[in-house]
């Protein structure tokens, strides 16, 4: 059985890679507990707490086969407020975990990266080859770790892949947590009778994508050969509407509330839909439907 090392596997991502990936491999979980969506895991994953910067990070990487890197410092937020604790996260702890991989055999390296890496886009819909001007240290310090892969992959011969999620929803992101997406806050606030808050017209889109079809996408890239030392988007390729996402969660819960409208957050984006040519052309097929999605969020899936 294939031994495979999830860091950060407790977060949003990485849960549900460790679920998903249990029965067919020897799971093993690196989490030091700073933003964890659950505090167990399935019976036989082996959790071990501490953090990607440690000795023990490295001594991880070389007992296991293959390395999926999802844990980071991840609030956009928390980057400009301390952009010295976000790039010793991310880049400092991604190069730590690729030190132990230069000296290791390892099949494969994932490594997480953000659409924030592209910043205000020049053109749509968003391919890998757009331009990479991020407007934050967290679009900074991950587009700095894709760099190091790219280059332990050329250099070295870590064999790398880099994942740009869009805007990924699942039900085990904290409503309450400030950095939390759109649709949990939209979900917890029409579940609890209250109106769903827009910031600015609504007409902003995103390319929402199920946490179910980015774990797809590792899955190939752990088997598919032709993903080594590349980057791939992981979306749906198509674009929603904010103010149509709300409409569609009001839908569901059948809720008597209507939209309420605040001032445009300073800085936001106003439309982003990634292109997934180059992913499809290895196979990937985003299955979920926004509101099948949607349905299954509440459904806690
Ligand atoms: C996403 C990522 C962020 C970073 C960024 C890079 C998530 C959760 N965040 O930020 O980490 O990668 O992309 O571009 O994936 N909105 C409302 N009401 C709310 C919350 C949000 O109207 O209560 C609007 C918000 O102004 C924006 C859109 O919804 O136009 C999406 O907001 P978001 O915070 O879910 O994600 P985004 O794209 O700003």
């Amino acid at each position: 059985m294939q031994k495979i090392l999830i860091t950060g596997g407790l977060g949003q991502v990485g849960s549900y890679l460790v679920d998903r990936l249990c029965n067919i491999a020897e799971v093993t979980v690196l989490d030091n507990y700073s933003s964890t969506t659950r505090e167990f895991v399935p019976e036989g994953v082996k959790v071990v707490r501490d953090d990607i910067l440690s000795q023990c990070a490295r001594e991880m990487v070389l007992q296991n086969d293959v390395i999926i890197h999802t844990a980071a410092q991840i609030s956009v937020a928390g980057s400009i407020e301390d952009p010295l604790f976000d790039a010793r996260n991310n880049v400092f702890g991604t190069l730590n975990l690729l030190e132990a991989a230069r000296s290791s055999d390892i099949s494969r390296f994932v490594y997480f990266s953000s659409a924030a890496v592209y910043g205000n886009p020049e053109y749509l819909p968003i391919d890998e080859a757009h331009p990479q001007n991020p407007l934050s240290p967290y679009g900074a310090s991950k587009l700095s770790g894709e760099k190091y892969c790219l280059m332990y992959n050329k250099a070295f011969g870590v064999p790398t892949v880099c994942i740009r999620p869009f805007n990924i929803y699942s039900p085990r992101q904290n409503p309450s947590n400030p950095y939390s997406g759109v649709i949990s806050k939209f979900m917890e606030q029409v579940k609890n009778n209250r109106s769903p808050v827009i910031f600015g017209d609504g007409s902003q889109t995103r390319d929402f994508v199920s946490v179910h079809d980015v774990v797809e996408l590792v899955l190939l890239a752990i088997e598919n050969n032709r993903m080594e030392g590349e980057v791939f988007n992981a979306g749906t390729g198509t674009s929603t509407r904010i103010d149509a996402l709300a409409e569609v969660i009001i839908d569901i819960y059948d809720a008597d509330v209507h939209i309420e409208f605040k001032d445009q957050r300073s800085g936001d984006i106003i439309h982003s839909y990634s292109d997934i040519s180059k992913a499809r052309s290895i196979g990937y097929r985003p299955e979920v439907k926004l509101a099948d999605g949607l349905k299954a969020f509440i459904n806690g899936q």
